[in-house]
């Protein structure tokens, strides 16, 4: 990752601090020890590897040296943050608009809560957490881009791609970092002075891959529901609604609760 390239960002007062890093286990990990030294401000770590990617409930993320973007924004201005689901939901929706811009079609779409897809495939994760200590707390948008990799490992070959095997351009990663945290950051500021999704409510659902569609729910403890369901769209806290074969609405948190298409994962 070419520093240069990225200064706008600071200079523009986007964020406040920039670490551009060769190599570290997790980004979201830095992001913390930083929050626990006491940082104050918004700080945008990124990194050419991870050694340990992190995905939810311990999932492994695949973060291959050079070919990817691995950013963590870390923000310890979280007082108007009414909640943390909602702003995953913002780092998807800023990723996708990215991409269609870099593409000038819309091929990449959002499948809730944390993905971003193209053509079916993930191109994108996010990890958001929140680091409490006291009555101060800090967030972390962890957001991982497959770039430039033309090949994926055994394990991932049938459910992973990059910007490059779909647009078919090697991306300008600092091009899509910026424009990721420019839009991210304003996005996040609108989040805080509305205290409400509502802004983003009609490109959200515009760029759902699995609005109108039926989706198969299970949660982590392997309790199945009454499948399928017709994913309606979002409310305006980031849940998922999801309608039942009787037409009765149901109101799906992030947290518990996963989501995949009926004939596969989108
Ligand atoms: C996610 O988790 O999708 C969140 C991924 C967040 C990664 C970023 S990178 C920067 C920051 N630092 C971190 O340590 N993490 C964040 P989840 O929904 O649990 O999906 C994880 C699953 O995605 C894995 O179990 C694999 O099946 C799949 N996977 C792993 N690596 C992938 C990759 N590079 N591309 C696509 N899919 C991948």
């Amino acid at each position: 990752m070419d520093r240069e390239k990225l200064k706008s960002l600071t200079e523009n007062s986007v964020i406040d601090k920039l670490y551009v890093e060769e190599e570290v286990t997790s980004t979201n990990d830095v992001a913390k020890s930083m929050s626990r030294e006491g940082f104050k401000g918004r700080a945008l770590i990124v990194s050419e590897l991870q050694t340990k990617g992190r995905g939810r409930l311990g999932r492994n993320w695949s973060s291959p040296a050079g070919t990817g973007i691995w950013m963590s924004l870390l923000d310890t201005d979280t007082e108007n943050l009414v909640n943390i689901p909602g702003i995953t939901l913002l780092a998807g929706l800023a990723v996708a608009e990215v991409l269609n811009s870099l593409s000038g079609e819309e091929c990449a779409r959002i499948k809730w809560p944390n993905d971003v897809v193209i053509n079916g495939k993930k191109v994108c994760g996010i990890l958001t957490e929140l680091i409490s200590s006291g009555t101060e707390s800090t967030v972390i948008i962890g957001i991982g881009i497959n770039a430039s990799m033309d090949e994926f490992p055994e394990e991932l070959k049938d459910k992973a791609t990059s910007v490059f095997l779909e647009i078919g351009q090697k991306p300008e990663r600092e091009k899509i970092l910026t424009g990721v945290v420019t839009k991210l950051t304003e996005y996040i500021s609108a989040y805080k002075i509305t205290g409400s999704l509502g802004f983003a409510m009609d490109r959200y659902h515009s760029l759902m891959v699995n609005k109108g569609k039926e989706v198969i729910l299970s949660s982590a403890n392997g309790d199945f529901y009454d499948n399928p369901y017709i994913a309606t769209g979002i409310d305006e806290e980031g849940n998922l609604l999801v309608e039942d074969k009787s037409g009765t609405v149901h109101t799906v948190q992030s947290g518990e609760i996963s989501v995949r298409g009926v004939l596969g994962y989108v």
